[in-house]
């Protein structure tokens, strides 16, 4: 099984500031402790960021045929892209969605996701652990979505 792991704009920066709401782990943290743990339940990663929407639907296309599932941030295209949901929507991709902090307790404008109803599932608010669970859960659902002919 493979998993692509999608992050967008300004999670390169991870790890620089705003501590207090996004943690100290740097986006190249958050990748290495998903490799090990990918690895550690046979499941094989590729990884990418963007700051741009348009870029991040791009992966999202070329990830068509190649991962079987999606662990998502899309940072602020969270609460706005129409067009990143019909990404998901079009290469039907099943995709779990992951935010550092707990989007329902944050400004007035972050608390709705438009990716969230087309989600397997979401993940917020438990810092950089986050990916991990969205990862497990993800590659646990598709598993036993799949049954016996999985690879994982
Ligand atoms: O909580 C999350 O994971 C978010 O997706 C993070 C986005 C934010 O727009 C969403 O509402 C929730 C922002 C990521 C910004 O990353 C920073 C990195 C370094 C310094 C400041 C922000």
């Amino acid at each position: 099984m493979k998993i692509g792991i999608l992050n967008g704009p300004n999670l390169n920066l991870l790890g620089t500031r705003e501590p207090a709401i996004y943690g100290t782990a740097t986006l190249a943290d958050i990748e290495g402790a998903l490799a090990r743990i990918a690895e550690s339940i046979g499941v094989s990663l590729v990884t990418a960021q963007s700051n741009s929407e348009g870029a991040l639907i791009d992966v999202i296309h070329g990830w068509r045929g190649v991962v079987d599932g999606i662990v998502v941030n899309a940072g602020a295209y969270t609460h706005t892209s129409l067009a990143l949901r019909d990404a998901f929507s079009a290469t039907a991709i099943p995709f779990v969605e992951i935010h550092l902090s707990n989007i329902y307790a944050r400004e007035p404008e972050r608390r709705h996701s438009v990716l969230a109803s087309a989600a397997v599932g979401m993940v917020c608010g438990l810092g950089a652990d986050g990916y991990e669970y969205a990862l497990r859960g993800l590659v646990r659902t598709l598993t036993s979505t799949r049954g016996s002919s999985s690879s994982a």
